[in-house]
């Protein structure tokens, strides 16, 4: 299914008449909509549709649009551009708003190709030196808006993510790893965040999940735009040094943290009656 594929007529009330008008729930994708890289539940599903009926709705997450798709659309096929009033993929660099594309941005227009290569050359060389139990494929992934560095490779099995995930706790290769390149490239004004089980995110300062927050500024300027006063962000790895950290202790945030999509579920249902 193309995620960005022409939606069905809207099943919810347009954005200006939902009851709680100025207020938007933004949540990220792993652990908080769906189990880390695993699809929607049905149950998940339904508690949006409520929640969509009172506010706006949207995700924002470090993936890109494809991987949400699978995520998130895994239920109904339906495009994932017309699930959420607001698609924040890739922090919001891709950004979809009642399925028709915002403005977007890109990482290697920002770094430029000299210091991209300077970049991946040292992460390859660090990686190939690395002694871990398992290494699989795909140790750099190139995004529109980050990269993505994975030391045991992007193309490792779930249990081989969980395994992962355990030995890096216990190693703290990522974290040193980071270290490292903090050191190292932190005056190109790059961060390094360690969001899901088995990568971290290289992304340029503010590039963070507060980037979706100039998107809802724009919406309010814009003739007719709605004004989102209140806007919820739920996240799993909002300490900090996590990928929701920096949108989660916003001032124009209200951040709450879950520990996993049942506990999104729940705190929607006190905060909402969904
Ligand atoms: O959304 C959290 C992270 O999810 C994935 O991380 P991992 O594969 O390590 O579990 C990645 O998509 C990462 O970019 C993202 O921040």
């Amino acid at each position: 299914m193309n995620p960005v594929a022409e939606t069905t007529a809207p099943k919810f009330p347009p954005l200006e008449d939902r009851p709680i008008k100025n207020t938007i729930c933004l949540f990220d994708v792993d652990g908080t909509l769906t189990p880390a890289r695993l699809g929607i539940s049905p149950e998940m599903l339904a508690t949006l549709q409520r929640l969509r009926e009172k506010v706006a709705i949207g995700f924002v997450g470090g993936s890109d649009l494809v991987k949400q798709q699978e995520q998130l659309g895994v239920l109904t096929g339906e495009p994932v551009t017309g699930m959420f009033d607001f698609c924040f993929s890739e922090n919001g660099l891709t950004a979809y708003k009642m399925g028709a594309a915002l403005p977007s941005n890109s990482f290697i227009q920002w770094l430029g190709e000299d210091r991209y290569k300077e970049l991946v050359r040292f992460v390859l060389h660090y990686i190939a030196d690395l002694d871990i139990p398992v290494k699989r494929g795909t140790f750099v992934e190139f995004r529109n808006g980050m990269v993505n560095v994975s030391p045991v490779g992007r193309n490792a099995s779930t249990q081989e993510r969980n395994d992962y995930q355990k030995y890096d706790l216990e190693h703290k290769v990522r974290e040193t790893f980071v270290e490292k390149l903090r050191e190292k490239f932190g005056h190109l004004g790059l961060t390094f965040a360690i969001g899901g089980q088995i990568s971290f995110d290289v992304f340029p300062n503010g590039w963070d999940k507060t980037y979706c927050l100039q998107h809802l500024e724009k919406e309010a300027k814009r003739p007719g735009g709605i004004e989102y006063t209140t806007v919820h962000f739920f996240g799993d790895k909002t300490s900090e040094g996590g990928n929701d950290y920096e949108i989660f202790t916003d001032p124009r945030t209200v951040g709450h943290t879950v520990v996993g999509p049942e506990d999104t579920m729940k705190q929607l249902k006190e905060l909402f009656g969904v």
